[in-house]
Parts: C-alpha cells; structure tokens; sequence
C-alpha cells in the first residue's frame, strides 16, 4: 500500500519536473485567481435548481461595443475601427501541465474541507468493541457524505462480515478493509475515458449539459486544454447563447491554449451555435469539437425541448460521441435529481463531478453513479486552470481515507 503510494509520488514529482523542465519558460501565469486562502467551508453552498433563471452575472461585465468610447472627431468611420482592440488574443499559448497524477492533489484539498469521511470511519472501526450503536454510526457517517442509502447498507453489511472473519483486527487491516470495500462501491471496472476520438471520423463531439452554476463552462475551457496538450486541435461550441459573457468565458479559456470559438448572437439559437461548431470542425479538420450549453431554463420541459433539439441537430453531422453532465459535488443530494432530470432528455455517457475541493461529500461518487449507471469520468479539483483530473477509482478512495 504504502509502496504504492510513495510510487504515484514519485511518479508525480518526477512527471512534474519534466514538466516544469520543458514548458517551465513558456507557461504562462494562470489567469483565473486562485481560490481564496481559507476558504469558509462552514457557508452554505449555492445551490441550484433545475429551472432556476440566472442570477446575477458572475463574470466581469464587459462592456459591448456601443459603449466604446470613439476618437475625438470621428463620426462614421467607427467601422474602421474595430472594437475588437479590446479583446487583444494573448499572444502567449499556454502549455496546460500533463493530467497524470492530477488527483493526488484531491488528497491535500479533502484534508483541508475537513475530510469526515475517511478519518470518521477508521476512529469508529478502530473501537475495541464494534456493538450495535457502533455500526449505526458509521452508516450515519456514510450517509452524512452522501454515499446514499442502498450502497451504505451494502457497504456496512460488507464490512461487517469481514471484520466479523478477521477476529482482532490492527489499523492497517482496518484500513485495508475499508479501501477494498470503498472501492467495490466506487467501481474499478467501468470505461472511464472521454471518448473524443471515433474510429471512423473527425472530429469526435462532446456535449457538456448540467445546470447553471455546476461549472459547465470551466469545464469545457478545462478539458480543452487537456486535449490541447495531448496534442488534439479543439474547437468551442458556445451554445450557451443566453448571455454574451458566457461565450466571453468559453472563449477567453479557448484563446489561453489555442482553440478556436464559435458563438451567435445573444440570445440566438443554441442549436444552430452546435450545429456551426461541428461544421467548423469538420471544415478546420479538428480533432475534437466541445459544445458547451445552457442550463438555466426555466421548466422542465424548456430544457428538455432546447437540449433534445442541440443534440438533433448536431447529429445531422454525426452522433455525439460524448454527453458529459456536470454536477456540483456540493449540492448533496439535489445533485441526483438533476441528474435524473437530464438523464431523461439525454444519453448521458459520463459524469463529471466538480467542486470536490469544497466538500467533505465525496461519497456522492458512489450514489450518481448508481442514479445513472453512467460511471464518473472526471473531477474538478478547484478553479485553477489544471484543476481537472481524470476519475482514477484507487486514488480517489484513499484520497477519501486519507493517510
Ligand atoms: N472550487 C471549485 N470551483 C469550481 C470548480 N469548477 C467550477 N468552479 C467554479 O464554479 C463557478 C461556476 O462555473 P461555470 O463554469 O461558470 O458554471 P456554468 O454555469 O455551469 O457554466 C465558477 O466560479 C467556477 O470557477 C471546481 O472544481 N472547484
Ligand atoms: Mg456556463
């Protein structure tokens, strides 16, 4: 175990090194800042509905091209000028650091929300006497993280049963335990990798849904970059077409590593913002296509209409090859009855959890991925720019357990 573990850090630092070596000079300053020092885990997280209208904006209001100011003396020779100045490209493309061994951080951030989880059920395991009110607990523990109702029960009803065949028991089997059986619940054999890449044609599609606020579009801006540094060309689909900012965002995460954005108008039709996004790939020769989408409808029924229609349209070019729904890990159980919701408007083929850093919940894992029978592909790890990890089921239930 510990071999293990000391080999991934190694692996680590060793991966980061080279990293740092060969990009070291070009990597640019990240601009998205960071989280705050300490940040107040006691708050009560925002939590979004389905059918929720927008709030307040969260991106800097930029200012639209009415408002720039004209030069002294110019009248209609303002077209000349176009206020595309303001939006300078960075001329630097940054070089987004490898994905692997990204994880490892989760375990430094779940210690500091606090992790109840792992540590919570060693203490209770490590009782001399595991009586009635004992295993009560820890299944008290195990829901309070949202492992949800049916795998708590099986997981207790597992343990039980070996502690019961390991008669005395030292930390380090308890420990031994508890990982195996975490990890039965979490799943070691599901397909975990983001199909960007289709046998028999280019570009491969991905459709990030999920509702407002999960983090959709620093997702999308995320995966983007892995793909950038895989080697993969990328262009951004900003079917999020409620509100300018939101393509503003998508595409300031494009110009950082060089992928191209397409966008409409505001409030224009989303399906056609997909539709000219896989045209342009296609056109481009690119190798992957993201479509970044709206999750702020206000009925049920309107979001089903605008996602079903995106997807349609879409697949006039191709099938998706990927739908992946964004869900905040911080919003508890909430987060399982929008998965539900979307799942019935489309195929979701793969889960991303964000927000992990911000929860001592990570048993959520377990439940959505029972919700939906669609196995949790990647997490967000916090607002950085390499902040995404792929969702390796081993690093993640020690990340839970801790050391
Ligand atoms: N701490 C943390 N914040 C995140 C993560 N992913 C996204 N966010 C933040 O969540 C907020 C909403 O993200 P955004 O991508 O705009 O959500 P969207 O409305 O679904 O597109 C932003 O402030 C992001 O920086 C994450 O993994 N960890
Ligand atoms: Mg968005």
């Amino acid at each position: 175990m510990d071999i293990v573990i000391l080999a991934v850090v190694i692996a680590v630092v060793v991966l980061g090194a080279l990293g740092g070596l060969v990009v070291g000079s070009r990597r640019k300053k990240q601009l998205p800042p960071p989280p705050p020092a300490a940040p107040d885990i006691t708050a009560p997280p925002a939590e979004p509905h389905v059918g929720d209208e927008a709030e307040t904006p969260r991106d800097e209001p930029r200012r639209t091209i009415e408002e720039v100011d004209l030069p002294d003396g110019s009248t209609g020779v303002a077209v000349e000028e176009p206020p595309v100045v303001e939006e300078l490209p960075p001329t630097e493309i940054e070089v987004p650091e490898p994905t692997a061994g990204r994880l490892v951080r989760l375990r430094a951030r779940l210690s500091r929300s606090q992790n109840a989880l792992g540590k919570g059920l060693l203490t209770l395991l490590s009782r001399e006497h595991l009586d009635e009110d004992t295993w009560e607990e820890i299944e008290d523990t195990l829901l309070t993280a949202d492992v949800g109702v049916q795998p708590t029960q099986e997981l207790v009803d597992g343990l039980r049963e070996r502690v019961k065949v390991l008669g005395t028991r030292t930390p380090v089997e308890l420990r031994g335990l508890l990982r195996e059986e975490l990890l039965k619940l979490v799943g070691t054999d599901m397909d975990r990798t983001v199909r960007t890449e289709p046998e028999d044609r280019k570009p491969g599609i991905v459709m990030v849904v999920g509702v407002n606020g999960t983090g959709k579009t620093t997702t999308t801006g995320k995966l983007a970059r892995v793909l950038v540094a895989d080697g993969n060309s990328v262009v951004l689909g900003a079917a999020d077409t409620f509100r300018a900012a939101a393509a503003d965002q998508l595409q300031t995460w494009g110009e950082r590593v060089g992928a191209h954005t397409v966008r409409g108008p505001e409030g224009g039709d989303p399906a056609s913002v997909a539709f000219d996004a896989v045209k342009e790939g296609k056109e481009l020769g690119s190798d992957v296509v993201l479509i970044d989408t709206a999750g702020r409808l206000h009925t049920k029924t309107g979001l089903m209409d605008e996602l079903g229609k995106v997807k349609r349209v879409v697949e006039k070019h191709a099938p998706l090859d990927e739908v992946l729904l964004v869900l905040d890990a911080t919003t508890g159980q909430n987060g399982l009855v929008q998965a539900r919701v979307f799942a019935e408007v489309v195929d979701i083929t793969g889960i991303v959890l964000t927000k992990l850093d911000g929860t001592a919940k990570g048993g959520i894992v377990i439940a959505v991925q029972r919700e939906l029978g669609v196995p949790v592909k990647l997490v967000g790890l916090g607002e950085g720019a390499d902040d995404l990890a792929p969702f390796e089921p081993e690093a993640f239930v020690d990340a839970l357990i801790g050391e």
